[in-house]
């Protein structure tokens, strides 16, 4: 072999190695390409999830706010009802307690008597037909004596039966209740309306009085000159009522029906001074300087206490 021709396959020989290894790397760079790219489009499907994984997160985000705000808004909402339900709550107390002390005044006030038991207009068709007409100047004695005659003959006297006291009622709210508190005492001394001890025909001394001035008061109307009271004493452990007309000149009629008694004679009822007349009805039922306690003056109007016997025919006179 020529020397040419050896450096010819030597060459030839060399450059299919550099082919063999250019190959295999060019092969190894290629499929080290495929690897990467498809690790490239892995991370790109994963940075599409994470894109799509974001915008629902950022929909969530949204719709949390929307939520929170909705939940304060409401948590609001319910504040406001809390304060309107609790004045609401305090509101219907209040209207509860002031119903509660109107039932209970309506209650009492058969305990205490009072203006609110002279009851003119109830006893109308009485006067007319027991008298037949209002005051008249000329037939005043008569006319008295008829109303004290028909109470002694209609009325018969009778005790009263126990009846309840309101003493003391505690109304008060807490979250969750209401407290009520209620006492109740049982007392021997009611005092009827006039309407009542004419329909029941009895009652006590307090109940005859309390219908007498109220004929009274129906038949003087609103004349200045004359008042009608019910007057009632406390003496030693003993207790009257009666029926007093004052009038201005400073004589007064006492029309007692439960005592039987009126101031004047037969069938006239008369006025006489006050003193005079009070003194002897006092004595009429043994009421003295020892053993007086109180009085009192009750009308349409009000009422008024005297302390001694003094101060009554101050009270008259
Ligand atoms: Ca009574």
């Amino acid at each position: 072999m020529v020397f040419t021709e050896k450096i010819s396959i030597i060459i030839a020989l060399s450059l299919l190695l550099v082919i063999a290894v250019l190959s295999t790397l060019f092969y190894m760079t290629y499929l080290e390409n495929l690897k990467l790219k498809k690790q490239v489009e892995m991370l790109m499907e994963k940075s599409r999830e994470l894109e799509s994984l974001k915008i629902k997160y950022e929909v969530c985000l949204t719709n949390a706010t929307n939520l929170r705000n909705e939940y304060e808004s409401l948590l609001e909402k319910l504040k406001e009802y809390e304060t309107t339900f609790l004045q609401f709550k305090t509101i219907s107390t209040v209207a509860f307690q002031q119903k509660l002390e109107e039932l209970a005044s309506k209650i009492n006030e058969r305990v205490y008597g009072g203006k609110n038991l002279i009851r003119p207009d109830d006893v109308e068709a009485t006067v007319m037909s027991v008298v037949g007409h209002k005051f008249n100047e000329e037939t005043l004695g008569s006319d008295l004596y008829s109303i004290f005659w028909f109470i002694v003959r209609n009325i018969k006297y009778s005790k009263d039966s126990v009846y309840p006291f309101i003493k003391m009622f505690n109304v008060s709210i807490t979250d969750a209740s209401y407290n009520i508190t209620i006492e109740v005492e049982w007392v021997t001394n009611v005092y009827q309306t006039p309407i009542e001890t004419l329909k029941r025909k009895e009652g006590d001394c307090e109940d005859m009085a309390y219908l007498a001035a109220s004929i009274l008061q129906n038949y003087f109307e609103d004349r200045k000159d004359y008042e009608v009271y019910v007057l009632q004493v406390l003496w030693g452990e003993e207790g009257h009522a009666a029926a007093v007309v004052r009038h201005i000149n400073g004589t007064i009629a006492i029309i007692d029906p439960a005592g039987k008694y009126f101031t004047g004679r037969v069938t006239e009822v008369m006025f006489k001074p006050a003193k005079d007349e009070i003194l002897r009805w006092f004595g009429y039922w043994g009421i003295n300087e020892t053993n007086f306690k109180r009085a009192r003056f009750t009308n349409i109007l009000g009422e008024a206490y005297a302390e001694s016997i003094e101060a009554v025919i101050g009270f008259l006179d």
